[in-house]
């Protein structure tokens, strides 16, 4: 028999700030065992209270944009101004590529062994709701250990944006210098989630990271902000020097500060909860949906006549749930 995890000790190791307790920790809140998850559950129930007080950043950029540079950098300037640092990163795209994850630990070499940093990569999972599952929860403990930053990265593909904007207090959109006007069209959406942007890699070509802040800040201004509280900035900074990054922390502090004056950093991390509970609740019906008997051997059938367009789709649809419901 595998043994039983002791919930209690792991409990007391990860409020005691025990990076080895924290680790053991987010891999019982990864595992796909069933007892396991109830451990988790356990765990994640008695330290809610010991949650919440980190400073949520979350960072987004294409690959090669420079996010692992300028975490390290940032990482290290806040860790050696007496912080503790946590740093996640999601990314939807290490499964194909076979794990960037080695890659970063190396471009963060000095953070990933500095003692007041912790670096942890969300596994790659089959869906992207799976693993931001996984990271929300490595997030809590995170705070719950006592990390006052936790930063979350993720590669600007796909939904993996908006999902990580969802569960930090404050989403940077990292850019490169160069590509302001292609990018201008393409990445309206990331403006629209974004509370902060940040091109990257002045040091290369100062006077184009400077045309791209201000096409930036044009692009910015004919969209309405998300909250009237803030207004996104957009800085230029250098990830491989260093530069720029004392004024990023002080936009997030700026921004927790006029958030948090008109009470909406409490209301977005409260919208963020229960729209995460609404998701997690989908994620199980749709479970026990497709694990229902009678809805597996019906489901492919249904499939085949809405595609060949013999059945409306809603027909389709009221059908099965009425399988479901047993009330046909
Ligand atoms: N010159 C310069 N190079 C940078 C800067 N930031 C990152 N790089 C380089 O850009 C490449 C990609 O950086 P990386 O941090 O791995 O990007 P990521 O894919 O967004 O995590 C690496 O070769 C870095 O050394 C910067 O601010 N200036
Ligand atoms: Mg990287």
């Amino acid at each position: 028999m595998r043994p039983a995890v002791d919930v209690e000790t792991l409990e007391a190791g990860v409020r005691a700030g025990d990076r080895a307790s924290l680790a053991r920790a987010i891999t019982l809140v990864e595992s796909k065992r069933a007892d396991h998850a109830r451990a988790a559950r356990t765990l994640l129930e008695r330290l809610m209270p010991a949650t919440g007080g980190a400073d949520r950043i979350g960072l987004t950029g294409v690959p090669g944009v420079g996010k692992s540079t300028t975490i390290e950098s940032f990482g290290l300037m806040l860790a050696e101004a007496g912080r503790r640092v946590a740093v996640l990163a999601v990314d939807p795209t290490s499964q194909r590529s076979g794990g960037s994850i080695l890659g970063d630990k190396t471009r963060m070499a000095q953070l990933s062994v500095h003692p007041s940093a912790f670096i942890r990569p969300s596994p790659a999972g089959a869906t992207l709701g799976g693993v931001a599952r996984k990271t929300r929860e490595t997030l809590l403990l995170c705070e719950a250990a006592g990390f006052d930053v936790v930063i979350v990265e993720t590669v600007g593909v796909g939904q993996s944006e908006t999902v990580v904007a969802d569960m930090v207090d404050i989403f940077i959109a990292l850019m490169l210098p160069n590509a302001g006007d292609e990018l201008q069209g393409i990445k309206k959406g990331l403006l629209e989630v974004a509370d902060a942007i940040v091109v990257n890699k002045a040091d290369l070509d100062p006077k184009a990271a400077e045309r791209a802040v201000r096409t930036y800040r044009d692009a910015l201004h004919i969209l309405a902000p998300a909250s009237p509280a803030w207004s996104p900035p957009v800085l230029s900074a250098s990830g491989a020097t260093g530069a720029g990054l004392d004024a990023l922390w002080r936009t997030v502090q700026d921004h927790r500060a006029a958030l948090d004056a008109a009470g909406e950093r409490a209301q977005r991390r409260a919208a963020q909860q229960v729209r995460w509970m609404h998701d997690l609740i989908r994620e199980r019906l749709g479970e026990a949906f497709r694990a229902h008997p009678a809805i597996a051997a019906r489901l492919p059938h249904l499939e085949a006549d809405v595609a060949a367009g013999r059945l409306p789709a809603g027909a389709a649809a009221d059908d099965l749930a009425a399988l479901f419901l047993g009330t046909d």
